[in-house]
C-alpha cells in the first residue's frame, strides 16, 4: 500500500427481499430500496462476483441518503462518504453523516440475496473472518477466480461443516457456488486465483503469508498480461479493459467512486 489517497470503486448491491431467507430480513429495510457498498480496486472482475463477504462481529450502520435509499457500511466509511457529498449533493450537509435507522452486526446481514451490477446471478452475503473493518466499507465482493483471499474464504466455508455451523452458515448458501472464468492470465488459465492458491499452498484464510504471495503473484500477472473472458471489453487487456468499465459503471450509476 502506497501513500496518498486510495481511489476505490463503490458497488452497489440491492437487497432482494423475495430471494431473502424467511425472517432474515431486518426490520429497518422493509419496504425500502437497501443498498450494500463495497469498496474493489478492481471494477473489471465484477462479471465474476459469485458472493458478498461480511465481518460477522462487525458493526453496520444502515444510513439514510437523500433519496431515502438505505446505504449498509461501516460508521468509518459512512464519515468517508459523507465528506464525498454521497448521501446528499445538498451543500449544507456536507460531511454530516445521516443519522443511522439501525445498528446491525455483520452476523444479521448473512444470507441476505443481493443483485450486484455485472453479476450473472444474485449472490448471498457469507462471513470472512479477515474482513477489516477499518477499510473500505468492511463489505467486500467475492470474486473467486481472480482474488486468493475470496476463494480460500469460500473453499472454507465449503469443507467445513463446523465452521458452517459456528458461523450460521446454512449450507444451502455455499452449495454450487463456483469460480467463474472471466479472466485468461497466462501461466495461470482461467480461474487464476484457483490455481496460485494451489501453488502457493494456501491452507485457510488465516493463512496470511501464502495469502498474500499468492495474491501479489495473480495481480502482477492478471493485469499485466490478463485478457478478459467475459463483458463489455472481452478480448482486450485487462490494464487497458479496467479504466474503461470502472467509468461505464460509474456512468450508468451502478457504482460510485470513493477516496479513502
Ligand atoms: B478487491 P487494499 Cl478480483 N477487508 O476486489 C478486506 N479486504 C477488503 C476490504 C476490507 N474491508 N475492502 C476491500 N477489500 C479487498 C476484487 C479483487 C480485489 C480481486 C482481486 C484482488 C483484489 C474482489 N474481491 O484486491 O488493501 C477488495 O478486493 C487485491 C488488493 O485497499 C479490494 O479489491 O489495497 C481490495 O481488498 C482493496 O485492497
Amino acid at each position: 500500500e502506497g501513500i496518498g489517497p486510495q481511489e476505490y470503486t463503490l458497488i452497489k448491491m440491492e437487497v432482494v427481499p423475495e430471494e431473502c431467507p424467511a425472517g432474515r430480513l431486518p426490520a429497518a429495510f422493509e419496504g425500502k430500496r437497501v443498498i450494500l457498498a463495497a469498496a474493489t480496486l478492481r471494477a473489471e472482475t465484477m462479471y465474476g462476483q459469485t458472493n458478498v463477504w461480511v465481518l460477522p462481529t462487525g458493526q453496520y450502520g444502515v444510513y439514510p441518503d437523500a433519496a431515502g435509499t438505505l446505504w449498509v457500511v461501516s460508521p468509518h466509511a459512512a464519515a468517508n462518504m459523507a465528506h464525498q457529498a454521497l448521501f446528499s449533493a445538498d451543500e449544507a450537509a456536507f460531511g454530516v453523516v445521516p443519522d443511522p435507522v439501525a445498528t446491525l452486526t455483520g452476523e444479521q446481514l448473512l444470507g441476505l440475496s443481493l443483485r450486484s451490477p455485472r453479476a450473472p446471478r444474485t449472490i448471498r452475503v457469507l462471513p470472512l473472518l479477515t474482513v477489516s473493518m477499518a477499510k473500505g466499507t468492511g463489505v467486500v465482493t467475492s470474486v473467486p477466480s481472480d482474488a486468493p483471499d475470496d476463494y480460500r474464504g469460500l473453499r472454507d466455508l465449503q469443507e467445513k461443516q463446523p465452521l458452517r455451523a459456528k458461523l450460521g452458515v446454512d449450507d444451502a448458501w455455499v452449495e454450487g457456488v463456483t469460480p467463474i472464468p472471466i479472466i485468461h492470465t497466462p501461466g495461470y488459465g482461467d480461474l487464476a486465483a484457483v490455481a496460485a492458491c494451489d501453488q502457493f499452498g494456501v491452507k485457510s484464510q488465516n493463512d496470511r503469508v501464502a495469502l498474500d504471495a499468492a495474491k501479489e503473484d495473480v495481480y502482477k500477472k492478471g493485469f499485466y498480461s490478463g485478457t478478459l473472458l467475459v463483458g463489455t471489453h472481452e478480448g482486450m487487456g485487462v490494464e487497458a479493459a479496467k479504466p474503461l468499465i470502472r467509468a461505464e459503471m460509474l456512468a450508468d450509476g451502478t457504482a460510485v467512486s470513493y477516496a479513502e
